[in-house]
């Protein structure tokens, strides 16, 4: 019969994959933005982090191969709070994982989905990523089992976020934390580049999803309680009216603007024990 147990041999040098449900999950966290680690306390803390920002589970094998993309620009002390929380956590999520800060050089008008396409391109250079979490600086989980994972379809992983009462704003809310297969971001045509400054560009996404055929998938609403660090508008980022305009002609400009068409010029690559940070020219709005 087929029902004798395996029985695994200690010499054997082959590992198991990863369980679907870790098993060193805790479930809700406390999380608070008041203490300020330093990032030499924050390296001490994280011992098992590869240089780069890399971990790989060492007992089992990982189900993903995760790349974590966070636009950046003059937010140091945001990323320290989210390399606090988020290393902890990824590693009881059992993922491979690494994380890329891309970093917008200069001071003209950020362009945050453009900055995602930018680390969808330079991670994948890096390692064989199969699923690509494009996360705000500020934004930490209050639950652990909100796996930063792929899965069937775009995954909206902030959509319990405090500043919105924890619950979705409206219905086609996909801001914060998104995750995406390979696949189902190249289906899309990954991200605008035509957002300039403050708003939009997330629901423009949202288009591209369901534009192409794709739902939405999302955690229970307990599950997917998100917390943000409560700041001001950066300079620089300030609400664009013009991208209203770029949103109402997105149905036909999509196949063209995205990862098809994007142009930027990378300027450094400074690997650091907890991250990566990638720092890019990607131009000026026109
Ligand atoms: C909301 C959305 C965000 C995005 C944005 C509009 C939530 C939780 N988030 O965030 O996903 O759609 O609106 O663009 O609703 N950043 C910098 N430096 C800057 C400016 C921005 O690093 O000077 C990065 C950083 O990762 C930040 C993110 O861009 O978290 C979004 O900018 P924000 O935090 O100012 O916008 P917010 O909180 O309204
Ligand atoms: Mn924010």
């Amino acid at each position: 019969s087929n029902a004798t147990s395996v029985t695994k041999s200690p010499e054997a040098n082959h590992l198991e994959k990863c369980p679907d449900d870790p098993p060193e999950l805790v479930g809700p966290l406390r999380i608070v933005f008041d203490e300020e680690q330093s990032m030499e306390q924050l390296v001490e803390l994280n011992t098992y982090v590869e240089f780069g920002g890399h971990y790989k589970p060492p007992d089992c094998i990982p189900l993903q191969r995760i790349a974590i993309i966070i636009p950046f620009r003059n937010r140091e002390h945001h990323l320290r709070h989210w390399l606090y929380y988020l290393h902890p956590i990824l590693r009881r999520q059992q993922g491979e994982y690494g994380i890329y800060v891309i970093e917008q050089a200069g001071e003209n008008t950020f362009n945050r989905a453009k900055l995602l396409n930018v680390g969808f391109v330079e991670a994948s250079k890096e390692n064989n990523y199969d699923c690509f979490i494009f996360s705000d600086v500020d934004i930490v989980p209050e639950n652990d089992r909100n796996l930063y994972r792929c899965s069937q379809n775009p995954r909206h992983l902030a959509c319990a976020m405090d500043k919105f009462g924890y619950k979705l704003p409206y219905t086609g809310y996909f801001g914060g934390v998104v995750a995406f297969t390979k696949e189902q971001y190249l289906k899309i045509n990954g991200f605008s580049n035509n957002y300039w400054g403050w708003g939009t560009e997330d629901d423009d996404t949202y288009k591209r999803v369901t534009l192409s055929g794709m739902s939405v998938d999302r955690p229970d609403r307990n599950v997917g309680r998100t917390k943000m660090i409560r700041h001001q508008r950066d300079k620089g980022n300030e609400v664009n009216e013009k991208n209203y305009v770029v949103y109402n002609r997105m149905k036909y400009t999509r196949n063209q603007d995205g990862y098809i068409s994007l142009k930027y010029s990378l300027i450094k690559i400074e690997k650091n024990q907890l991250f990566t940070k990638i720092t890019v020219d990607i131009g000026k709005p026109p």
